[in-house]
């Protein structure tokens, strides 16, 4: 059966949202963009991407060229809405749905009898139903699965979680297999009606709460990968071993696949969705609860690595190179560089010279910080006794050898051995 969807109503425009939104436009839907923050609307309506993603910008400005994406702070009536805004955690690492609430408070005045609501924000397993359940005490006028399961429905009602890699993002957001979880089987083939209209990877029907859960299970995997890697590399640094070397070794089995050890595990996904499914089952998810603790002690570990190595210099200068929560992004949320700067810049007289060629302009957490200044990558290492890598930037790799040869390096992602 055909479900046309000609307006699309997305809202929040972030990391997905407007990816989403820009290439939904690009197909000649018409898109309304919404987001609480005016200088996103603005951006996104004069046509600029106000984060850098590679090829957001050709598409966002053919989006608006065409006239098909509008921004604007209130949702307006559309045949489908999609739903993508941030789901943090609390202080008790318990899921925080504030964001999701609110956009069903919003967008419940504008729904209409033949649409579909589609959550894209990961949500630990329930959330979808409970957004239902939201919008219907909301609209008592209109039928909302669960409740009434008899269909028809008036409103459908499904989460297809994004899964989406931050530098690939307007790629794989058209090309990755996509799970459509419905709260009822019309739900799934409504919400499948809109992802036809970019998807060139395979649509996958399935219910909400497994949709829900598929997503938080692919980042635990990672998570808990990364984890071993990363307790690979204490044991190697115990054992006085060079850890890439083992994982180069080891991954010559043809069924070893490890992962690279890092400054820690950061970025708003993988550090955080695991506590989604520890909060779910906290019993018994032991092996995700110790990965995320494992990955979570990693830049204290780094940050002490340095700091002994600093104790042999009377008044050290420290080169930490890389301060996002991944090679090649700016984006800076849960870095784990960031909490390795900031924790060598609050226990000592080091002077931190931060070099991450991503960045303009330092974080207010640590421009204020006496001690930090930000550098030039080359200019910082030429200053430094000691240089320390964080995050394995491109531009990084340009470093000449001989530069280093005469410094205590200390890296944490394999940059300098040429496995990163
Ligand atoms: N990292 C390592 N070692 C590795 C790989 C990564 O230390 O071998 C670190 C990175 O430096 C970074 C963190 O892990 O700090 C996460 O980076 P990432 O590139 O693995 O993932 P994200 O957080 O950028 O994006 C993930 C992706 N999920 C998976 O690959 C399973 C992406 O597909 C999801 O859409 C995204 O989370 C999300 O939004 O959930």
């Amino acid at each position: 059966m055909e479900y046309p969807v000609k307006t699309v109503c997305v809202i929040g425009l972030g990391y997905i949202g407007l990816p989403t939104a820009a290439t939904l436009a690009s197909r000649g839907v018409e898109v309304i963009g919404v987001d609480i923050n005016p200088r996103v609307v603005a951006a996104v309506n004069t046509g600029q991407p106000y984060f850098p993603e590679p090829d957001l910008d050709m598409l966002l400005r053919a989006a608006t060229t065409l006239g098909k994406l509008r921004a604007t702070a209130e949702p307006e009536p559309a045949d489908a809405f999609v739903i993508a805004v941030p789901t943090p955690f609390n202080d008790d690492r318990s899921p925080n749905l504030a964001y999701i609430d609110a956009a069903a408070d919003a967008i419940a005045p504008v729904l209409a009898s033949g649409n579909v609501v589609i959550l894209e924000s990961t949500s630990p397993v329930g959330t979808t139903a409970r957004l239902a359940g939201r919008l219907a005490r909301l609209r008592r006028d209109l039928c909302f699965p669960p409740e009434r399961h008899a269909e028809p429905l008036d409103v459908h009602v499904a989460h297809c979680p994004e899964r989406v890699l931050p530098g690939r993002m307007v790629r794989e957001l058209i090309e990755n297999d996509r799970i459509i979880g419905g709260l009822t089987e019309a739900c799934a083939a409504h919400a499948e009606a809109v992802y036809r209209i970019f998807l060139q990877g395979k649509p996958f029907r399935t219910d909400a709460s497994t949709a829900e859960l598929v997503k938080l299970v692919e980042n635990a995997y990672r998570d808990v990968n990364i984890a071993f890697a990363n307790e690979l590399s204490l044991i190697c640094d115990q054992l006085g071993l060079n850890v890439w070397q083992v994982i180069e070794l080891a991954n010559r089995h043809p069924r070893v696949a490890i992962l690279r050890p890092g400054a820690g595990v950061g970025g708003h996904c993988i550090a955080v969705d695991p506590w989604f499914i520890v909060s779910s089952a906290p019993e018994r998810a032991r092996l995700i609860r110790t990965a995320r603790e494992v990955n979570d002690a990693k830049p204290g570990f780094v940050a002490a690595q340095i700091r002994e190595r600093a104790e042999r210099f009377k008044h050290p200068v420290v080169a930490c190179l890389g301060l996002t929560y991944k090679p090649d992004v700016d984006d800076l949320r849960e870095s784990p560089a960031m909490a390795i700067v900031l924790q060598l810049a609050r226990s000592g007289s080091e002077r931190i010279l931060v070099a991450d060629p991503n960045l303009r302009s330092l974080p207010p957490e640590l421009a204020d910080l006496p001690n930090i200044t930000l550098c030039d990558t080359f200019e910082a290492v030429r200053q430094a006794d000691i240089v320390a890598v964080l995050v394995a930037h491109s531009p990084f790799r340009r470093i000449p050898p001989e530069d280093l040869l005469r410094r205590v390096v200390i890296d944490a992602t394999g940059l300098t051995h040429g496995s990163a």
